[in-house]
């Protein structure tokens, strides 16, 4: 139990919560402000030890990592805090003695949804990570108003639903009006000298008040808490007459407008860039509040700024937060007066940038007209870094544009953010092996081959005390049980459960906990889906982002194949199965939008169809967010992850599955080899092309899917299901755009660009194997321990270490705290 609990203390707490916020007894309370109150109670122990963790960071002077991220996808919190303060035994107890459900409580919480996908989701699980290893570091990000939209099926079809997540106040969250900063935005820049030195100052700008709210991120059973900074924006001076009279209440109307909308809503792409205004605006606003508060921070202790990168690292996840090279530098050479020399020196040891993706459309590149305009200064600089990189290349490679044509940071008109995340910063990483080595192969090659030195690997993690101790109760203390409860803060522990995957009693123990995680979430489908699924068919499950590289659409073509073979020989032997499907579609995603209602028709279809027995079931779930993803990981026999070799750059859903014992049936791409890698490929099901032949292909143009419906008389027959109506017998035409992705009648971009018909009979082959494989009971418990007890790798503490020992430097800080302050 955590030193700062206590029992009766709480109860108070709660009890006194509930009347002085509400003015209610307890028992008058609603589910939502016994939440409120319980949650402030929570807070309420977590303070003490927040404040003695930062004055412990301050008392040994730690360098302090800020991790600069767009997205953090936190997911509920006060379940997750009360585990982590380990005082869920005694929660329950005291809410039991009120009347209370913790579960039902769990429930009021909103999921802080500030991410789209596998990147926001990684930076909480590395917040996590910090803080149970002990160290210190911040999140800094932006408190958007509404955050990943809420997913409503209707007819099929995906409705985007405003997130008001914070319409009910969020009590976990701190405004800390002491720290705001203002932000500026556009104007000129004009030129002074003074002392012999040209100066510059930015001048008819409109600016922004930056106002953090820190959220406590509380390690397991250590006492210590980090924070998770996320940034609102306000107006400077509200407009007032006075303005108005001076002519400027045109301008303050500006601010007041600008405040606003900065702040307003989550860009819902993920592996996307679109290329919008106010998403620079977004960025500078928040890695500019960032910079300047880590800025006076370090000045807060320290005299020579020469020196900052000695106390400080910034990581920035993705190109989104690369404006931090050039602010850094701003502030060191127009607020400090270093030299370009020095400015440079220090930015470039304080800068580190983890790249997520090889997808072309998601690389930032913004034009010239555009940032200049809203950043004149930050361009400029820019620019001068630039002319100094050009140089560089053109020492090293005399003579060679093309060289120049691949690495400039600013070329054809466009700020190329990539490239200067890799100038502007000592360390470049990749976040899966195979991914690292496509980028020093492919995509960065010369960058590589220019600095190879800042090339390194850190393969993604994920928690294990979300994903397995949180979302999975009854393995987890199934887990305990067998080795203890150190696989809690040290994953690859879990490996002695491999002991047990031979041993029949075991086996029968691991299979009844899967069992009743699907009869939980078979539940939660019969209440929000209305359909029945039965626990006992195989569960096979593809929760993630909607992409088309990630193939949901090959998933459900096999469906269909499936479905066909079932109503040809009705007596086909097969085990049951429930294709479970969960994805978000960016609003503005037309095909994976249209894949949304492909899935949704055919399941329709498929689940109306008396004449196949239930044997196939197919199911959408609305809405997949973290809350939800808990329950599903735990619910999982098979792991669906089916991307083109070569495109996913990691995955992090394939890790959560391994860890609760679900088998991966996947292509060779980012995480996946490393996962086969530790579990064995015996343990799994792996299938379609490796990324070398996809690249191949690739470099030769693509190839011709047309040969494969013409020689393959299933393929066809479900393709042509997709135009004949019948899925959409009101509108047969419905479908015609997936189809002709696939066959490229019309359309001028390459057929099939994911290799979903070149990939099929292998998939199906692959399926075909899991269903054999599942009928052997024995068989299916051994492997799927075995996934279990191989997972030790995926733990993101892993991940954090490895960034602490090659890219960032910390120190652990032990933070002690005297019992009942
Ligand atoms: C990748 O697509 C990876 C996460 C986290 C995503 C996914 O494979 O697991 O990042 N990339 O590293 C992304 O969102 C903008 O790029």
């Amino acid at each position: 139990m955590s030193m700062g609990f206590d029992k009766e203390t709480f109860k108070k707490s709660v009890i006194y919560n509930v009347k002085n916020v509400f003015r209610k007894t307890i028992d008058e309370a609603t589910p939502e402000q016994a939440f409120q109150a319980v949650a402030y109670a929570v807070k309420d122990v977590i303070i003490d030890e927040w404040i003695a963790t930062h004055k412990e960071y301050e008392k040994q002077d730690a360098k302090t990592l800020y991790y600069l991220s767009m997205e953090f996808l936190m997911g509920r919190a006060l379940g997750n805090n009360i585990i982590n303060i380990m005082a869920l035994p005694e929660v329950k107890e005291v809410l039991d003695e009120l009347g209370f459900d913790l579960n039902a409580i769990e429930d009021q919480e909103p999921d802080p949804a500030l991410g789209n996908g596998g990147l926001g989701r990684l930076a909480a699980c590395f917040l996590d990570s910090l803080a149970t290893l002990g160290y210190p570091a911040y999140g800094c990000g932006i408190r958007y108003r509404y955050g990943m939209f809420k997913q409503k099926i209707e007819n099929g079809y995906q409705m985007e639903v405003p997130d008001d997540w914070l319409k009910n106040g969020y009590p976990f969250e701190v405004r800390r009006a002491e720290y705001a900063t203002e932000v500026k935005f556009g104007g000129y820049v004009r030129t002074v000298w003074e002392n012999g030195r040209e100066h510059f100052v930015q001048e008819g700008y409109q600016s922004v008040r930056a106002v953090p709210y820190d959220m406590p991120i509380v390690g397991y059973g250590n006492n210590v808490v980090n924070t998770l900074r996320i940034w609102d924006a306000e107006a400077i001076n509200t407009f007032s007459l006075d303005s108005f009279d001076k002519g400027d209440y045109q301008k303050a109307v500006e601010q007041e407008n600008l405040a606003k909308t900065i702040v307003e809503v989550l860009y819902p792409n993920d592996n996307h860039y679109a290329g919008k205004e106010l998403r620079l605006k977004q960025q500078y606003f928040f890695i500019s509040a960032s910079v300047q508060r880590a800025v006076k921070k370090y000045m807060e202790k320290h005299e020579d700024i020469h020196k900052f990168f000695e106390k400080t690292v910034f990581q920035l996840n993705d190109t989104h937060p690369t404006v931090a090279v050039p602010e850094l530098m701003r502030i060191l050479l127009d607020e400090f007066n270093l030299t370009w020399d020095e400015a440079w020196a220090v930015t470039t040891k304080t800068c580190a940038y983890t790249n997520h993706t090889i997808m072309s459309e998601a690389l930032e590149k913004w034009p010239i007209e555009l940032f200049s305009r809203l950043l004149p200064r930050i361009y400029q600089i820019v620019e001068e870094i630039n002319r100094r990189f050009v140089e560089q290349i053109q020492q090293m490679y005399p003579g060679n544009q093309d060289k120049i044509r691949k690495m400039a940071i600013i070329y054809d008109g466009q700020v190329r953010m990539a490239n200067l995340a890799i100038v502007g910063g000592f360390s470049v990483n990749g976040v899966a092996r195979l991914h690292t080595e496509i980028l020093k192969k492919e995509e960065l090659r010369d960058f590589y081959e220019m600095m190879p030195q800042k090339f390194n690997n850190k393969t993604n993690g994920i928690t294990q005390r979300r994903f397995l101790l949180h979302g999975n109760p009854l393995l987890a203390e199934w887990v305990t049980g067998k080795i203890g409860s150190e696989w809690i803060t040290n994953l690859p522990h879990i490996h002695r459960l491999a002991v047990y995957a031979d041993d029949p009693k075991c086996q029968q123990e691991f299979m009844d906990i899967k069992y009743q995680n699907k009869v939980r979430l078979a539940k939660y489908i019969k209440e929000h889906n209305g359909i029945d699924v039965d626990p006992r068919s195989i569960f096979d499950v593809q929760v993630k982002r909607l992409h088309e590289y990630k193939r949901q659409l090959m998933n459900i073509l096999h469906v269909i194949y499936l479905y066909n073979q079932l109503k040809d020989n009705p007596n086909l032997d097969m085990v049951p199965r429930t294709f479970i499907f969960g994805a978000k579609a960016a609003a503005g995603y037309k095909r994976a939008k249209l894949t949304i209602k492909l899935i949704n028709s055919v399941a329709d279809v498929i689940n109306n169809d008396k004449s196949i027995d239930g044997k196939i079931k197919v199911v959408f779930i609305e809405d997949y967010k973290v809350s939800n993803a808990e329950i599903i990981f735990a619910a999982a026999d098979v792991s669906e992850q089916i991307s083109t070799a070569s495109k996913e750059a990691s995955g992090t859903g394939n890790m959560k599955f391994m860890l609760n014992g679900a088998l991966t049936l996947g292509t060779m791409d980012g995480a996946n080899v490393e996962i086969v890698e530790e579990v064995g490929a015996e343990n799994a099901f792996i299938f379609g092309m490796t990324s070398d032949e996809v690249i191949g292909y690739e470099n030769k143009g693509g190839y011709n899917p047309m040969e494969i419906f013409n020689n393959n008389y299933q393929i066809r027959r479900v393709l042509m299901q997709l135009i004949n109506g019948y899925f959409a017998p009101q509108d047969p035409e419905l479908f015609r755009d997936i189809y002709n992705s696939l066959l490229n009648t019309q359309s001028s971009d390459r057929a099939d660009t994911y290799f979903i018909l070149k990939d099929f009979p292998s998939y199906a082959e692959a399926q075909q194997k899991v269903d054999q494989a599942y009928r052997n009971e024995t068989w299916w418990a051994k492997a799927a321990i075995l996934n279990v007890a191989c997972s030790g790798k995926f733990t993101s503490d892993r991940t954090i270490e490895e960034y602490v020992n090659d890219i960032w430097h910390l120190e652990k800080v032990k933070v002690e705290i005297e019992a009942n302050q």
